[in-house]
Order: C-alpha cells, then structure tokens, then sequence
C-alpha cells in the first residue's frame, strides 16, 4: 500500500493547490508553492506533476521573473527526480476567453489562444513533459443559435492541427491528449465524451499523435459508464493520460479524491486498467474538501494514491480466487475474447444457427453470483 515512483501517481499543481474556492464561497485555505508541492509529493512517493502554464506563471509575469520561477521549479523536480505526466494551457480563467478560446466567434481571441498555447507547449517541452492535454473548458456555448457547430469544429481541429505542425516542427517528444468534458463551465462543451473525442481524433491531420484523457467526473456527470469509456479508448489505442477522481451523477463536476463515490465503478476502472497494463501516469485530477486545511490536503493526496493501491490489490486478488474464476466462466467471459465466425463464408451455417435462438434462450449466465463475488470482496468478505 506503499506509493512508489514505479506506480506513476501524479497530481495537478492546481489540485493540492487548490484553495477551496467555489462559486458561493472565498477560499479557505492559503496558495501553495509549486516547489513545495513537487517535494511534498516526491516525499508521498508520487512519481510526478502536471500543470497548466498559469499554475507556474501566473499570468502577467515579466519573462526575466519567468525565467526564475520556471529554473526553480526545474531544480526542484531535478533534485527530487520528479517527471511531469502533462502539461496544459489555461485557456479558461483569462476573461478574454468568455466566449471559447480556439472556438471563439473572435478570430483575434482564436489566434490568441493558438499563440498562448504554443508558448505554453515551449515551456512543457522545456520541463520534459509526456503529454500535452487540451480540455475545452470554455470551448462550447450557452446559446445554440451563436455558433455553428460544424464550424466550430473545424476551428477546434485547426488549432490542434497547427499545434501539432508547431511540435513536429520545433521537434518536441510531445504528444497530444483531448479531455472530454459535457458541460460546466459552459452550459454545452465540444466534444462533450470519450466516444466524441475519438472520432474528432479521426479528422485529424496528425491523428496518431493524439489520443484522449478521460476523466471519471466527466463522463459520470453524462451519466456514462467510466470503465467502458476507458476500455473504448483502450481498444483503440488512445489512452494516452487519464484524470482519476470521484463523481455523483447528476451534480456539478465534483473531483472528488479518488474513490470517494461509487466503489464499484472505481474497482470495474482498476482492474481494467491494471489487466491492461496502462502505462502512462496514473493522474489524480480532483481536490481536497473544501472543509479542509493545509494538512487535510496531504490526507486527501494519501487517499487518493492508497485507495488506488488497494483496488489494485482487491483486483488481483479477485481474479485469483476459484469461485471468481467459476462464476466467470458461468459467465462466459472468457468465451467473449472468441471469435464469433470464420466470416462470410460460413453464412450458410449462420443462417441456420439463427434457428436455435429458443434453445439458445434456455441458459442463464450467472451474473448475480459473479457481481456479488465483486461486492464481497470490496467489502472484504473473501
Ligand atoms: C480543470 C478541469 C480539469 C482539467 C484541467 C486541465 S483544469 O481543473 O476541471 O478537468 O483536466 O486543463
Ligand atoms: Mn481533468
Ligand atoms: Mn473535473
């Protein structure tokens, strides 16, 4: 249950850094220092960071105090060994942004957004990050009747095929990550899913270099199966980074720590991502309660990164009791890894298969003992 680099837990800037401020309420806990929070967590164990360019430099700093406060940070994850899983651009806070920041009705603000995004693209390339994320937060509308949303799609897949002309010709080791998110700050976000994302991937100029980040709030707040959203980005190849954080249906995105809601769900995640043998950094993008203080946080990283151990652990331990590997094959599980057919060929076959569906009809598939076994040894009953 200890957190080890290997692990590759990482945590937002923004999110130990976060003060508890929400829309009813002033913060109540102090900033915290970037340098603090890499040695904080390097003690924790965690493997590294990510951020956005504002998390680092605030917005307005001159480029000589840039300069100072980005080598500082640099000697800090040097010292501690310290990698950044992703970095990203704030392209939500800066009042400028209102009406979307790629997909604004401004062309001047679209051209603004492209600029701010390559210089923060300099600065990931400069701290060796793995992935560069893009999420839309502004990227969306209230009223349906001020956009096209053909057009600003396309102005969405121009930004992002310039940026990725921009890496390839600066010869960045970046790679490209969009986070899906339905709504919230806009009242409809582009590329609202996981599914939406992978098929804007597709129209891509550059479509090997991008791949999705996929975050447990958001597809939660679309009433979504998390699990099967990842499992389709595996499947396809593109689970480049994931946001892991807990979620009510049906409320404001939360980000909660990690396993704070629906249990299940979050084993259903780390079973699959652990058989699947995810690599890439394992990204706790919530935050503590606002009821917390400075301390509280560092509880809130801790449980983030043991309950992820423990459902790793309850995974494994899962699939190596008898009576789980039983009920599976009760189950047909395995069976659905099969091939249905040797293809067209056997349509003869086929069609007089279809004439065995009351007999087929017969079985039972033995789902409730299986997904009782799965409540028993979340509870810890075997
Ligand atoms: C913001 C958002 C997150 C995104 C971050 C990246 S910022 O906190 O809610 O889901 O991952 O821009
Ligand atoms: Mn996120
Ligand atoms: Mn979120």
């Amino acid at each position: 249950m200890t957190p080890r680099p290997e692990h590759r837990f990482t945590f937002g800037l923004w999110t130990v850094g976060n003060p508890g401020r929400d829309p009813f309420g002033e913060p109540t806990r102090a900033p915290v220092d970037p340098v603090d929070t890499v040695h904080r967590l390097a003690d924790m164990g965690a493997w590294g960071v990510s951020l956005h360019d504002d998390d680092l430099i605030p917005w307005g700093t001159s480029p000589a105090e840039r300069d100072r406060i980005v080598q500082r940070f640099d000697t800090a994850l040097k010292e501690r060994g310290m990698g950044i899983g992703m970095a990203t651009t704030n392209l939500f806070t800066h009042p400028a942004f209102k009406d979307g920041a790629f997909t604004s009705n401004d062309r001047g603000v679209r051209r603004a957004a492209i600029g701010k995004a390559m210089r923060s693209i300099d600065l990931a390339a400069q701290l060796r990050a793995e992935n560069y994320i893009f999420w839309g937060g502004r990227e969306g509308t209230e009223v349906g009747a001020a956009k096209d949303p053909r057009d600003a799609l396309e102005r969405y897949r121009e930004a992002i095929d310039v940026l990725g002309d921009y890496v390839v010709q600066q010869g960045y080791d970046l790679r490209f990550a969009i986070e899906p998110k339905p709504n919230e700050p806009r009242g409809d976000l582009w590329l609202p899913t996981v599914g939406h994302a992978l098929h804007f991937i597709t129209t891509l100029a550059r479509p090997d270099m991008v791949g999705v980040n996929p975050e447990v709030a958001h597809e939660t707040m679309a009433g979504l199966s998390f699990h099967h959203g990842v499992g389709q980005a595996l499947w396809a190849g593109k689970l480049f980074h994931i946001d892991l954080n807990a979620q009510r249906i049906g409320r404001y995105d939360q980000d909660f720590r990690f396993g704070a809601e629906d249990l299940k769900e979050a084993f259903l995640l780390v079973r699959l991502l652990e058989r699947a043998g995810y690599d890439g950094p394992r990204h706790f993008d919530a935050h503590a309660y606002r009821t917390e203080d400075a301390e509280g946080v560092w509880d809130f990283a801790a449980g983030c990164m043991r309950t992820y151990l423990a459902l790793a652990e309850r995974a494994r331990h899962f699939d190596a009791l008898p009576e789980v590997q039983e009920a599976l094959a009760a189950a047909s599980a395995p069976e659905l890894a099969q091939r249905s057919t040797d293809g067209a060929g056997e349509a003869d076959a086929l069609k007089a298969e279809s004439d065995g569906l009351d007999a087929l009809a017969r079985r039972g598939y033995a789902n409730e003992r299986l997904d009782q076994l799965v409540v028993e040894v979340l509870m810890g009953l075997r």
